[in-house]
């Protein structure tokens, strides 16, 4: 994008896939019904002081009973895909032991109501809800969990595999690990360098299992979704070519080594950087990689999932410990970004997913890569039964003209799917941001799509876009 363009018209490759995503804790509601067991978040969520205002996902946008309604709605947005993800404690209370018939029942009809309406499912098999039974057992802290997830994966194969063609394990390891069980803002809270160490390396063994599972067992597209972002320095965020002093890029590299490649070597080159087993080294040790586990680890894939939000901005800071989320960092400090702001406080820079796309597609040539979560939270009003979410709408297309943008630039990307189909249980913050494209009222449970999602509407159908400065 130059600075002189003051409009254009962008259109996506053909075969482009548009979606939207959510994930089961998020939406479902329905958590004691049909033999759920509890998970992590049922927990977490009824532990005072841990979610904002106390949220829980008890009932959430009650799309356990909603789902036929909420498929409809999809068809209306003219969406190709969507990604959800599964309970894994509907399919297994305790996670492990035999499948529950109406866990499965209930996916099973979900996929069937999808493809009715001419969409195609994108399953995910761990966004974060975890069996209590099994953190009580040490959770991703314990080796036995990734060998559990593999048993799950083979179950929900068997179970969908016939009709489902887009297999995700995971959804983001790094906030599983490092969140969870690092920082302790999300479930289950822990607070732990090496912990959070370890389940890293078991949520990444569990994938690479469960992807010679879903392999063998016949699937066709397997992927790994990570939360990643551009780093850059401060200066960095709006003029890219800023200089870079010796000991920021030093930074850089440490973040991007802590939040990407930590993942994506070890799953796509079967090695860890040197740096993070030199963080492990401070922090415990690395005795839980055993030999022959980074070989599981690298199972082929095809894809891998990007879900961007914002850059991570870092500069050099002499003498700082190391961040509780961020094992490792040692010696950087994280600085704000000189952008607005989404109502989460995450700053705006849709260069950033162009940046990181382009990278991506040349660090791991060998994958294909997909915009699995990409979005903005924005406080939203019903008004009249619309909703004016002209901030939304102006991140999406902007993120959009980026993506594009990183097409152009070489970058193998396959597709783009929204965060999110619906407002929902934004975990710690609970119901106190929106990233929905509808609207949902908690207390009436009505969906009311907003402008944004009309939009969206008719980028799917024109498979692209016009822009221009004043556009709403
Ligand atoms: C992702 N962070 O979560 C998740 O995949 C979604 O479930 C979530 O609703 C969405 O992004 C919006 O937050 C993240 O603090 C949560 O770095 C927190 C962070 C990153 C991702």
């Amino acid at each position: 994008i130059t600075t002189m363009e003051t409009r254009g018209t962008v259109v996506f490759p053909e075969n482009f896939v548009w979606g939207a995503a959510t994930a089961s804790y998020q939406i479902e509601g329905a958590a004691k019904e049909d033999g759920r067991g509890p998970s992590i978040w049922d927990t977490f969520s009824a532990t005072p002081g841990k979610v904002r205002d106390g949220d829980t996902g008890e009932v959430a946008c009650d799309h356990y009973h909603r789902y036929r309604d909420d498929v409809a709605l999809m068809k209306e947005l003219s969406l190709n895909a969507y990604r959800f993800s599964v309970a894994w404690p509907r399919i297994q209370a305790t996670g492990t032991g035999p499948a529950s018939p109406a866990g499965l029942g209930f996916y099973d009809r979900l996929v069937d109501t999808l493809l009715e309406a001419g969409i195609t499912p994108y399953v995910t098999l761990y966004h974060w809800d975890l069996p209590q039974a099994l953190e009580d057992l040490g959770g991703w802290t314990s080796r036995e969990t990734a060998y559990h997830f593999a048993e799950y994966a083979a179950i929900m194969y068997g179970r969908l595999g016939d009709r489902v063609s887009h297999w995700t394990t995971l959804n983001e390891p790094w906030v599983s690990a490092f969140l969870g069980y690092g920082s302790g803002v999300h479930a289950p809270g822990r607070t732990s360098p090496h912990d959070a160490l370890k389940a890293a390396h078991h949520l990444l063994l569990g994938h690479g299992l469960a992807a010679r599972t879903l392999r063998s067992a016949g699937a066709e597209e397997i992927m790994l979704v990570v939360n990643s972002a551009p780093v850059l320095t401060p200066a960095q965020v709006n003029d890219p070519d800023a200089a870079v002093s010796e000991a920021d890029a030093a930074a850089v590299h440490r973040i991007h080594t802590l939040l990407t490649r930590q993942f994506l070597d070890p799953a796509l080159f079967g090695s860890y950087p040197e740096e993070v087993l030199a963080a492990a080294g401070r922090n415990g040790g690395t005795a839980h990689i055993l030999d022959g586990d980074l070989e599981i680890i690298n199972a082929p894939i095809d894809l891998v999932g990007i879900n961007y939000y914002n850059p991570c901005v870092v500069e050099d800071g002499p003498g700082l410990g190391a961040d509780p989320a961020w094992p490792g960092s040692e010696g950087v400090r994280f600085a704000p970004a000189d952008a607005p702001v989404t109502a989460m406080g995450w700053p705006i820079v849709p260069s950033g997913l162009s940046r990181l796309l382009v990278r991506l597609s040349q660090d791991y040539p060998q994958v294909g890569l997909m915009v699995t979560e990409n979005g903005a939270a924005f406080d939203d009003v019903v008004e009249d039964g619309r909703v004016h979410d002209g901030g939304r709408l102006a991140y999406l297309e902007g993120h959009l003209r980026a993506a594009h943008e990183a097409i152009a630039a070489g970058a193998d990307l396959r597709g783009y799917l929204v965060w999110s189909l619906l407002d929902n249980f934004e975990w710690a913050e609970g119901y106190s941001h929106r990233f929905g494209v509808v609207h949902v009222d908690y207390t009436t449970q009505v969906r009311t799509p907003k402008d944004s999602a009309l939009w969206y509407r008719d980028v799917i159908g024109n498979n692209g876009f016009s822009w221009s400065p004043n556009k709403p």
